[in-house]
């Protein structure tokens, strides 16, 4: 979250940058949000509300007034309600840009209406997160800004320069002023990792070797700290004995694709470190054994004991640690609890579920066609034509074209909004800077409008978003409570941290738990372990390559696709092959390539780089279908889950490269 200041002309914005005054964010945004003024402003944007005319998925709308869409969405909904039950009805509402005014009320509304549930978040970070709670409990992890204390940085798992660009800045200021080494850990040799003092380029999936490696190592060289491990750790004696002979040099280079040398070379950096900070990724877990990995990786400064010091430790996220009312917002009546839809499953969902079967469907704030796993299926399920589906956003999505009614979404710079960072530790309020382009309206807005119409009574659905953001603060205990309204609706951002007494743990022992009686309930062993995944290990053996999914430099998903300067900075949607590979199926750099599985095909152009090791092809973002050859990545990934939190599984996907012929006939 980074804090930004807008520049405003004639009630238009013209110019936004990040704000020079916040201690993190010093005065930087990243090449993406520095183009928010062409966002907001894009030519591309939905300016009214729009009904369907043409077939579902076609794109053919005719404009209407928002009376005519609320009032058709309402008495829609009433009948479907009334046939067959709130539970007909599906909110999958997600976050893009948002605040939690604007993200939580539209959960709200869902959950006062007693439909069926979004389990969200399960295509991004529930695995990770999960992984973590049951490791070192429901809480954040180091403040980033503490890296100023470090005198060790490893990114695991992490494009820090992509998805982290003020820890980065942070650090390569600090790294000007002394000597603070940087170690990156991933299968893409990316921009972090071409600037780091050690680069490991693991093959994916095998994370959790290479930490049980370095604890092996660790140990073996009396470097581990058993005074920490004593006091503040659950289970590492039987790591010790059970686990860790299984994991020696060469083992775990075999394991990783590592050399012995570089391995031996991280295990030594780390374990003389005095407080080295571990940047948790997600990129590690988006696959079957995820969670196992992540989870692995956050023993690591336990074995090490820099939890205890200051500026070491390891940080996954921050959101923990903010503990407002957040039911004040997204609860506000309904039954405790309802059917749940898992927001990965989609297509699956709307395809089978029954008794009763989704018939109504909103979409806010994301783009499943484009970014679910199993693209076919969601946009098979988007086109029946006995679902009733309305999409609010900014753009014509793809998700949009299947629409029956598309309604036009103000975006952050139109709207009032409280904003909790999840990778640093600051909250604030963000006032809107101009008003909505054309007929927007904000989701905040919009939720209200719908409630009203249904019927729904709560006081939340009739509060300004100022007085409603007062609601999270009631009963609210942690630091984030002492905020004061004044400064924070002036502006002024809040620090959230909790004063540091080394890294706490919120596990049922109050330890960082190497043994955890939670993980074994979910399924996971008890203790950390790595052993190949049977169904990569088939699919490895029909497929050739394996999908690595990153990050795109220029965009963030689809969110920013409707700024042409991004979409061209970024490029025609493109994957990346070794040049060994390349050369063995006679592509060239700049060909048109189909990737393909038994789940379908996807049109893209080929870039030959050693920038990851033979055996992957790398494919940054998820682009729309229009936008690429044919189709979008997300049609070759299954909807499997991750061992844990029921995650998105995209790198478990196998996978051929051959030259594009045009799209298939089907
Ligand atoms: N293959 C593969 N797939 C992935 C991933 C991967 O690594 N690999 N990553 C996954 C991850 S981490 C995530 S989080 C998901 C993200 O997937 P999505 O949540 O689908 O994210 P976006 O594509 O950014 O879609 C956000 C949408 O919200 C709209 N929007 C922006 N602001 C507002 C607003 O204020 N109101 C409304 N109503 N709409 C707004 C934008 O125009 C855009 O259409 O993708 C996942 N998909
Ligand atoms: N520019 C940009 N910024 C973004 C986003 C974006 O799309 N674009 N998305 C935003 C969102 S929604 C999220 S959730 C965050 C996610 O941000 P991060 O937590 O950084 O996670 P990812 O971007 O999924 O993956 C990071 C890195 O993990 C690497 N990786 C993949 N597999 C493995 C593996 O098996 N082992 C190891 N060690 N590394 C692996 C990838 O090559 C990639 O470089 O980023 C946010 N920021
Ligand atoms: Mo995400």
């Amino acid at each position: 979250m980074c804090s930004l200041i807008a520049h405003v002309d004639d009630g238009k914005v013209v110019r936004v940058q990040g704000d020079p005054d916040h201690p993190y964010t010093a005065g930087f945004a990243c090449g993406k949000v520095n183009r928010d003024a062409d966002l907001v402003n894009s030519p591309e944007r939905v300016a009214t509300p729009l009904k369907r005319v043409g077939a579902k998925g076609s794109g053919q709308f005719k404009a209407i007034t928002w009376d005519e869409a609320l009032d058709e969405i309402t008495a829609r909904w009433k009948a479907i309600i009334a046939e067959s039950g709130p539970l007909a009805l599906l909110g999958y509402a997600y976050s893009a840009h948002q605040g939690l005014m604007n993200r939580g009320l539209v959960n709200g509304l869902f959950h006062a209406l007693g439909s069926s549930r979004l389990q969200a978040g399960t295509v991004c970070d529930t695995c990770c997160e999960e992984a973590w709670n049951v490791t070192v409990g429901p809480v954040g992890g180091a403040d980033p800004e503490d890296v100023v204390h470090s005198d060790l940085v490893i990114s695991w798992g992490a494009d820090l320069a992509a998805t982290n660009v003020h820890y980065w800045s942070l650090v390569e200021h600090t790294k000007k002023q002394r000597d603070l080494p940087v170690i990156v850990i991933d299968p893409r040799r990316t921009r972090s990792a071409r600037a780091a003092d050690l680069y490991l380029p693991i093959k994916i999936g095998t994370d959790a070797a290479l930490a049980l490696g370095v604890m092996h190592i660790l140990v073996r060289d009396g470097l581990s700290n058993r005074d920490y491990l004593a006091k503040h750790t659950l289970g590492f004696d039987k790591v010790e004995t059970e686990i860790l002979p299984k994991f020696p040099p060469a083992k775990v280079a075999e394991i990783t694709g590592l050399p012995v040398a570089d391995i031996e070379k991280l295990a030594a950096m780390y374990g003389k470190a005095r407080a080295a900070m571990i940047r948790l990724g997600e990129g590690m877990t988006r696959l079957a054994a995820g969670g196992q990995a992540l989870r692995t990786v956050a023993l690591l400064p336990g074995v090490s004991g820099h939890y205890g010091v200051k500026g070491g430790g390891s940080l996954l996220l921050t959101a923990a640690s903010c503990d407002l009312n957040y039911a004040a917002v997204r609860k506000p009546s309904g039954p405790a609890t309802a059917r749940m839809v898992n927001h990965l499953r989609l297509g699956e969902e709307l395809l089978n579920m029954q008794d009763p079967p989704i018939r109504a469907l909103y979409v806010s704030a994301n783009n499943p066609a484009v970014t679910c796993p199993e693209a076919h299926k969601v946009q098979k399920g988007l086109a029946r034509e006995d679902l009733f589906t309305v999409v609010h956003d900014p753009f014509m999505t793809d998700t949009a074209k299947y629409a029956d009614i598309v309604l036009p979404a103000a975006n952050y710079l139109e709207t009032d909004d409280l904003y909790r960072a999840y990778g640093a530790y600051w909250m604030q309020w963000g006032r809107q800077a101009a008003k909505p382009r054309g007929e927007a309206r904000s989701n905040f807005d919009v939720a209200q409008a719908l409630a009203k119409r249904m019927g729904l009574a709560d006081r939340i659905f009739t509060l300004a978003p100022q007085d409603a953001a007062q609601e999270l603060f009631k009963g609210a205990t942690g630091p984030a409570s002492k905020a004061e309204p004044a400064k924070l609706f002036a502006g002024e951002p809040i620090h959230i941290k909790h004063d540091w007494q080394g890294q706490p743990f919120g596990t049922p022992s109050g330890k960082l738990e190497f043994y955890s009686e939670q993980a074994a309930k979910h399924g996971l062993s008890a203790l950390p372990d790595w052993n190949p995944d049977p169904i990569e290990v088939a699919d490895a053996a029909k497929w050739p390559l394996r999908l690595l999914t990153a990050p795109g430099y220029f965009q963030a998903h689809t969110a920013f696709s409707g700024v042409k300067f991004l979409r061209d900075r970024e490029g025609k949607p493109f994957c990346i092959l070794h040049p060994d590979d390349a050369a063995r199926r006679g592509l060239k750099d700049g060909a048109e390539v189909r990737l393909f599985n038994d789940r379908g095909e996807v049109g893209l152009m080929l870039k030959v780089s050693d920038e990851v090791r033979p055996g992957v092809v790398l494919v940054p973002g998820q682009r729309p279908s229009g936008e690429s050859l044919g189709g979008t990545i997300n049609m070759l990934c299954s909807d499997r889950y991750t061992d844990i939190g029921e995650g998105a599984t995209y790198q478990s996907t196998f996978l051929d490269v051959g030259p594009w012929k045009g799209p298939r006939k089907s």
